[in-house]
């Protein structure tokens, strides 16, 4: 792997040797140190233009952070298709295999604000930009398939409730508290959403190992004028894997930045994360064959009824050269669609369609953030629109009205050969009404089809982080009405969590809960929809659906003192790179560690510098002497606890095994990913399960 780039971080880019600073307004600056006063000690003065406009221009550097997925990473990249969709859509994107499409993709959490830590609890943004031939197409999606709400009318109540509490501003970026709960337990629609949010989803190990979806139900359109509904999601190719909950916090003090940092450095190294991209079609005249509604964003169409179809691929290959000017100022909006591309009546979409040009104009400030670069269209932009706060385009000529015979009736309209947009000609007919569709009234069985659907850990899992999320909060009624809800999802889940609560299951829940809902306020009790249970379980629903044993950028610390083997050191560190893992070597000190046959080796990091969260899994090579001083460091012995703990792979040689197995040898003899004395290749398909899931059991008795 590359390095840091140092001569590249030495360099001012924008700035290179031989230029001379100057002001905004072009003036040659001959000092940038001392601001302009009456004598060395005396006042400074107003008229000192150059620490004005310095000065200024700091106090302005901030623009609003977005409300909502304000903490995010992005990145340059492609996209390839496979195989032409034309039955399905006459998008060029999706039609045109010889094409590369380049894109920027964002990636980001949802309620923390932008300086908040990246490993909270919570959905991740998924956002990408296509710069077509076209125009730009944006698929914003997030890293679950479905969405809290049904109605985008009710979306500043759950980020209100999921932000922190107005009073005390806490807790930031958590959604365990009672605000949140209060929301979740009276809006019985987000509950699919939220036992996602429960799952392991909800803590990716790797941005690069999460999944993507379009969420609500789109539309293409053929060249006849055919519509198809869409799904469109995005499989990672190094598979779907997370962290355990303690790797989690542990990790918001060890490196607040580990997604970010991860997503940088792997495209640094040339390891470049991909995706494919995948879409569930449905025929127009299926739309209503379902169990549920294809317009209700709190569903999900099972992979077993409709198989993702698989069609291109997306790489990120560049990292952006300026966070603020790309990632800060990109300006994502599901409105942004090209031809062959089209809406549906879902709520949430039509009102989002709305949401996001507002909120661009309060965070860029103009409607001209389209002229910004990292938003500007590949293809030439040509209308009447003018003037308006920072406009970069110098237009010329006289007109900027449609018809004109002055401009010579330019620009012209696309006919719709010539791929001028038209909407997809939907029949409406109806009441104008405020209400919400009967067939968005199931809310148990999805959650019940993904909780059925989980691996024995990835329950467990859920179980834990629904108790921890409810042990946070302060009112039992908020506890109870949970505990209600979730039994009518699971009732051996709600068992487990009600036990760990120290609560009983009510049998019914008491009135708040029908006004809250809209339900009829005179009855007594809000009786849902019973659960459906119209399927037993969906592969796809649990993590280990992608199957992959890629150890490709996983991070391995070797574990040394002075007089480290030299030998199992090279072999070992051959075999990962070969590999593509990264291997870093973590001594007891910082500097250089000297190995076995006397030669200096550069430290990557020294102990007292790093945890054992930072890393995928652990190899101790042998050496006595090494061994003697790990032994006396009592972080090595943490290090090697927690890494047992996670149920990473471990591998030990020579006197390593002694360190080890002194503590915990004999209680992990069969434990598959405990290599002892094992060749690289049994240690590398260690690393590749990720976890040793059935270490579990063991490992919650290690203290942490
Ligand atoms: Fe967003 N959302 N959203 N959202 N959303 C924003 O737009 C909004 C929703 C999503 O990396 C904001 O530019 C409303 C669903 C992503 O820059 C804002 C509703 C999904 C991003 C906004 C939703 C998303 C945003 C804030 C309910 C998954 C980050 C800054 C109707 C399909 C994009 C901005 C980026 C950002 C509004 C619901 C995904 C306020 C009103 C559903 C990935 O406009």
């Amino acid at each position: 792997m590359k390095n840091n780039k140092q001569e590249d971080l030495n360099k001012n880019l924008s700035n290179p040797e031989g230029k001379k600073m100057t002001t905004n307004q072009g003036v040659k600056v001959n000092d940038t140190n001392n601001s302009l006063k009456a004598g060395e000690r005396g006042a400074t003065l107003l008229e000192d233009f150059i620490l004005r406009e310095k000065i200024t221009h700091f106090d302005h550097e901030r623009i609003p952070e977005r409300i909502v997925h304000a903490r995010g990473s992005g990145a340059h990249g492609y996209f390839e298709l496979y195989e032409s969709q034309e039955k399905y859509t006459k998008a060029a994107i999706f039609t045109d295999t010889s094409r590369k499409t380049p894109l920027f993709a964002r990636f980001s959490t949802v309620a923390g604000s932008k300086g908040s830590a990246d490993m909270a609890r919570d959905v991740r943004g998924f956002a990408v930009k296509f710069y077509t031939q076209e125009g730009i197409f944006d698929l914003v999606g997030n890293n679950m398939p479905i969405f809290f709400i049904q109605d985008a009318m009710k979306f500043p109540d759950l980020i209100h409730s999921v932000k922190p509490e107005p009073d005390r501003e806490i807790p930031q970026a958590q959604s365990a508290h009672d605000t949140f709960y209060d929301f979740v337990s009276l809006t019985p629609e987000t509950l699919h959403n939220h036992i996602w949010v429960m799952s392991d989803r909800a803590i990716p190990r790797s941005l690069r190992m999460m999944e993507g979806f379009g969420i609500h139900t789109f539309r293409l359109v053929n060249k006849k004028g055919e519509s198809h509904f869409v799904k469109f999601h995005w499989k990672p190719v190094l598979g779907v894997k997370s962290v355990t909950w303690d790797e989690a916090v542990k990790l918001h003090g060890a490196d607040s930045d580990f997604h970010r940092r991860d997503l940088w450095e792997a495209i640094e190294s040339g390891q470049y994360p991909e995706w494919e991209l995948g879409i569930q079609v449905v025929p127009e005249e299926d739309e209503h064959k379902f169990d549920f509604d294809l317009l209700d964003p709190t569903k999900l169409i099972p992979e077993e009824m409709v198989p993702v179809q698989i069609i291109g691929k997306m790489t990120l290959n560049r990292n952006p050269d300026n966070f603020f000017a790309e990632t800060e100022q990109v300006a994502f909006h599901p409105g942004h669609i090209v031809p062959g591309v089209d809406f549906t009546n879902d709520p949430l979409l039509q009102g989002r369609l709305f949401s996001y040009t507002d909120t661009q104009l309060s965070r860029l400030g103009s409607p001209n953030f389209h002229e910004i670069p990292i938003n500007r269209p590949i293809n030439e932009v040509s209308n009447n629109q003018r003037d308006a706060h920072m406009r970069m385009t110098i237009n010329k000529g006289k007109t900027a009205y449609f018809p004109n015979s002055i401009g010579g009736g330019c620009p012209y309209l696309a006919k719709i050969s010539e791929g001028g947009f038209t909407s997809y000609e939907e029949r409406q007919d109806g009441r104008k009404v405020r209400a919400r569709s009967e067939s968005f009234n199931d809310h148990f069985s999805q959650p019940g089809i993904f909780y059925r659907s989980l691996e024995e850990w990835e329950k467990n899992h859920v179980i834990e982080a629904y108790s921890f999320e409810l042990g946070k909060c302060t009112y039992d009624h908020i506890k109870q009405r949970m505990l209600w809800l979730i039994n009518n999802i699971d009732e051996e889940l709600a068992k487990k969590v009600a036990e760990n609560l120290g609560m009983k299951i009510p049998k019914t829940v008491e009135k708040p809960i029908n006004q809250a809902i809209g339900a009829d306020a005179d009855s007594k009790n809000y009786e849902p929809i019973k659960r459906k249970d119209y399927l037993k379980k969906s592969k796809a629903l649990s993590q280990t659906h992608i199957k992959t044993n890629s150890i490709t950028t996983r991070q391995i610390a070797f574990l040394v003192g002075d007089g480290f083997d030299s030998t199992q050191y090279i072999k070992m560190k051959k075999a990962l790179e070969k590999e593509n893992a990264v291997v870093k070597l973590v001594a007891t000190h910082g500097g250089e560690v000297t190995c076995s046959k006397g030669e200096k080796h550069k430290v990557d990091a020294a102990l007292l510098t790093v945890e054992s969260v930072l890393f995928d899994a652990l190899y101790i090579p042998g050496g006595k002497e090494s061994i003697d001083a790990l032994n006396e460091v009592a972080k090595a012995k943490k290090f090697i606890n927690e890494t047992l703990k996670h149920c990473k792979a471990i591998a030990v040689d020579g006197a390593g095994k002694e360190l080890f197995e002194e503590t915990f040898g004999k209680e992990l003899k069969d434990d598959e990913a405990i290599c002892i004395d094992k060749s690289p290749k049994e240690f590398i398909k260690a690393i590749g399960m990720h976890r040793n899931w059935k270490r579990e059991p063991f490992a919650k008795t290690i203290p942490a």
